[in-house]
């Protein structure tokens, strides 16, 4: 067997015995790689005189043909197997039970503050941030909480331990860094935590606040009057839900008010509404409002001679709890999954 036999069924033998891709690929670079073994039998071409070159360069020629077309069928059959291979491994078992899949709910003041910026978006208002840890100028002295005022006592503050911050006690604090960044025409809202040293079924150490403010050079009691009605029959969806003013004292504001709506009692139960006999109406409290007192513009630096408005201010969680039933405003910071998805809102619902 010549030099070119012997190496032709080498390099078949060793391209049938390659069993995997790697293992091929080091055979070719073995045979014709640069320095490879066919490669090299090729380079003697050129020592050869014309007579040898003649008979030997077909030889060497069909050698390397005939080694590279193996090489090429192996690399075929090589990768078929072991894409089958892959796929038994990653074969689906369809026997298997389906992961259970949890959809998540909008938490119920989240839904109720989707549903006041619809209302108050629609009348023009914008929706103005601030922090909450607050300072004593913004949350009590520039709305009108005269130093040691027994009305600062009416809010159990929690002060920080560096004696000049406290967490916020209501938004009102809004209105004054909203007033101190922005002149009138003013008609703006704030959402946010609030925090006050309480706990029982009605009172949460943290809950939420909607404040409204609006100033301007001609706004009176009646404008006052007219938006809270609308905002509450648009929010509870009772187009006559009885809206009464009582009156009361808050710092910042005077004349001052709260604000109760009408109810009725069945039994346990209450529906909101006006009862049929003025007798049965009962009044549930749900903000506190009034005229900005002319002491707060002035520490804003606001004229009250050319401006005045009116301001509110309410409880979110009263307001979720009333609209939807829910009994204890404790469980809406428990983070009960279960409480979630029963009161909690489909994503996909838009703000009703
Ligand atoms: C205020 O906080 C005033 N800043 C509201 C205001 C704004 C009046 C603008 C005038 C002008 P009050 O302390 O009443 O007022 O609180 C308002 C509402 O917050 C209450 O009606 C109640 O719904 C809610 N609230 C108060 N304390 C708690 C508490 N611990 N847990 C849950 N909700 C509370």
């Amino acid at each position: 067997m010549n030099n070119i036999e012997k190496l032709r069924s080498e390099i078949l033998a060793q391209i049938a015995q390659a069993s995997d891709l790697k293992a091929l690929d080091a055979v070719r670079v073995a045979a014709l790689g640069k320095s490879g073994s066919v490669s090299a039998l090729m380079k003697t071409l050129g020592t050869m005189n014309p007579d040898e070159r003649k008979t030997q360069g077909p030889l060497l020629n069909a050698l390397k043909d005939e080694v590279t077309s193996h090489i090429a069928a192996r690399e075929s059959v090589l990768q078929e197997s072991a894409l089958v291979a892959q796929l038994a491994q990653e074969s689906v078992d369809i026997t298997l039970p389906a992961r259970p899949q949890q959809n998540g709910t909008i938490h119920p003041i989240s839904q109720t503050i989707n549903e006041l910026v619809r209302i108050f978006a629609a009348m023009g208002f914008t929706i103005a941030q601030g922090p909450d840890i607050e300072d004593d100028w913004h949350n009590f002295t520039a709305l009108n909480f005269p130093p040691g005022h027994p009305a600062r006592e009416m809010q159990d503050t929690f002060f920080l331990k560096d004696g000049g911050h406290l967490l916020r006690t209501h938004t009102s604090s809004v209105q004054i860094r909203y007033m101190e960044q922005n002149k009138p025409p003013i008609r703006t809202i704030c959402f946010g935590r609030t925090y006050r040293s309480d706990w029982d079924m009605t009172h949460t150490p943290m809950f939420h606040q909607m404040e409204c403010l609006m100033i301007d050079t001609n706004v009176t009691m009646a404008h006052l009057k007219g938006c809270l009605q609308d905002f509450v029959r648009a929010f509870f969806g009772i187009a006559d839900l009885p809206v009464r003013f009582r009156p009361s004292f808050f710092p910042f504001v005077e004349p001052g008010a709260e604000v109760d709506i009408g109810y009725i009692k069945n039994g346990d139960a209450i529906a909101l509404g006006r009862a049929a006999n003025p007798a049965d109406q009962k009044w549930m409290e749900v903000l506190g409002a009034g005229m900005v007192h002319p002491n707060v513009l002035k520490n804003c630096g606001i004229d009250p001679d050319v401006f005045q408005g009116f301001a509110f201010g309410t409880g979110l969680e009263r307001l979720a709890m009333l609209k939807y039933g829910i009994p204890d405003l404790r469980t809406f910071f428990e983070s009960d999954v279960r409480w979630l998805g029963h009161y909690g809102f489909s994503p996909l619902d838009a703000a009703a």
